[in-house]
């Protein structure tokens, strides 16, 4: 996915609406959907500028014009939102910029289809916590971009991705993904799929809440995770979320969830060593300190009491997620080596079984943090 031709990547590059002369680019980031490279142009004498390209991934996203028209919904919302607050909506929210033509993605003649963004200067993204400060930015990230999307029209939001964490509808494609047994591993992880149908409680929790009306859906991000979060190298804020394919409604919990399987890890998500993964409570705590702080008071009490759940469901519907696509032959996340997906399924079951073991602590730390 992150090979390209210099003929293709000037091509397409030369299609959006900026001036320069492209002198580099190299694949960017560690996502697992898209294709997404650094350019570097030449302006004249007076020095360069960066630019995100994307190749969106239609496998996953198989209506773009649909998917960009919430991406730039939700960009100008968040936008607005940043100037009133004299925020930089240059380096505080994406920023896409257009074809030639005026649109917000281009199709070339292959049929693919491509997005470009200014670059965020001076920021990265992590894909383990380094300084348990980042992983506080995150979460006061993550709450100010629900919070600043809270009355955004949810009824204009395409579902980019139908049932994205309808986990019930995970548990039923994995178990489809066993019986069919297409790519003949299934005998090979028989540990995985007992742990995964033991847990399948998990898998219902939050449709029935939802059902019975005890949770509210709100307009949240859906793939919270840590490297979906630019931080500030100079000031250690997370400045900006990326990533906004997901951006539908959806539940708070797990948006927190997502947040605290990837992040509170000890250990990246495609670790081997299993020893080396544990759900941190000291980078838990500092995520349900960030994430209440900057949205929990617009949180009703049972989404609170929910938050813990949350890591557990969420950590669980992405282990089940790898799992099936182990089982189905690596389709949908990017991998670079033969059993990636196992393994990061491996390292998904671990931390909830960790988090099964702490599920007492990680309900009191939210109930300490909860606003009054
Ligand atoms: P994926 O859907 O494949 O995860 P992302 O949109 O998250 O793709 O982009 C991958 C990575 O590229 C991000 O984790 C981030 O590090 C980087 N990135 C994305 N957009 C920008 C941007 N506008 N400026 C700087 N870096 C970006
Ligand atoms: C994908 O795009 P990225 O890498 O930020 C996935 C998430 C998973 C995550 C697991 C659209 O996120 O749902 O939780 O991988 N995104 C999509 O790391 O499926
Ligand atoms: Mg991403």
């Amino acid at each position: 996915m992150s090979c390209i031709s210099e003929e293709k990547i000037r091509k397409i590059a030369g299609q959006f609406d900026f001036t320069g002369e492209l002198v580099s680019w190299s694949p960017c980031g560690s996502g697992h959907i898209n294709g997404t490279w650094l350019l570097r142009y030449r302006i004249g004498n007076m020095g360069s500028i960066k630019v995100i390209l994307q190749k969106i991934n239609l496998e996953i996203f198989q209506n773009p014009d649909e998917l960009m028209e919430n991406i730039s919904g939700v960009t100008e919302h968040l936008k607005k939102k940043i100037i009133e607050n004299d925020g930089d909506p240059e380096r505080e929210v994406l920023n896409l910029i257009p074809t030639k033509e005026g649109k917000n993605y281009l199709q070339d003649a292959d049929g693919e289809c491509w997005r470009a963004y200014i670059f965020i200067t001076d920021a990265v993204s992590y894909d383990l916590v380094e300084k348990p400060e980042d992983f506080y930015e995150s979460a006061v990230a993550f709450g100010r971009f629900q919070e600043m999307l809270a009355d955004y029209p949810a009824e204009t939001l395409h579902e980019t991705i139908k049932g994205f964490h309808d986990t019930k509808k995970r548990f039923q494609t994995l178990k489809k993904a066993v019986e069919c047994d297409s790519f003949r591993r299934a005998e090979k992880v028989q540990d995985e799929i007992d742990f995964a149908m033991q847990h399948e409680e998990l898998a219902g929790i939050f449709g029935e809440f939802l059902q019975k009306g005890e949770i509210p859906l709100r307009v949240t991000h859906n793939d919270t995770k840590l490297n979906n979060v630019m931080i500030d190298i100079f000031t250690g804020k997370g400045i900006c979320v990326v990533d906004l394919d997901t951006v539908m409604p959806g539940l708070a919990m797990d948006d927190f969830g997502d947040a605290i399987r990837f992040g509170a890890s000890t250990a990246l998500e495609d670790e081997k060593d299993l020893s080396k993964v544990s759900c941190d409570m000291g980078l838990y705590e500092i995520y349900v300190k960030g994430f209440l702080e900057s949205c929990g008071d617009k949180l009703t009490p049972k989404e609170i009491e929910l938050l813990p759940m949350g890591a557990k469901v969420m950590t669980y519907e992405c282990g089940i997620r790898f799992l099936t696509d182990y089982l189905e032959g690596d389709h949908y996340f990017k991998t670079d080596w033969e059993g990636q997906n196992l393994d990061r399924c491996r390292t998904q079951f671990k931390l909830l079984s960790d988090m099964e073991k702490k599920w007492d602590i990680m309900q009191e730390i939210v109930n300490r943090y909860k606003p009054e």
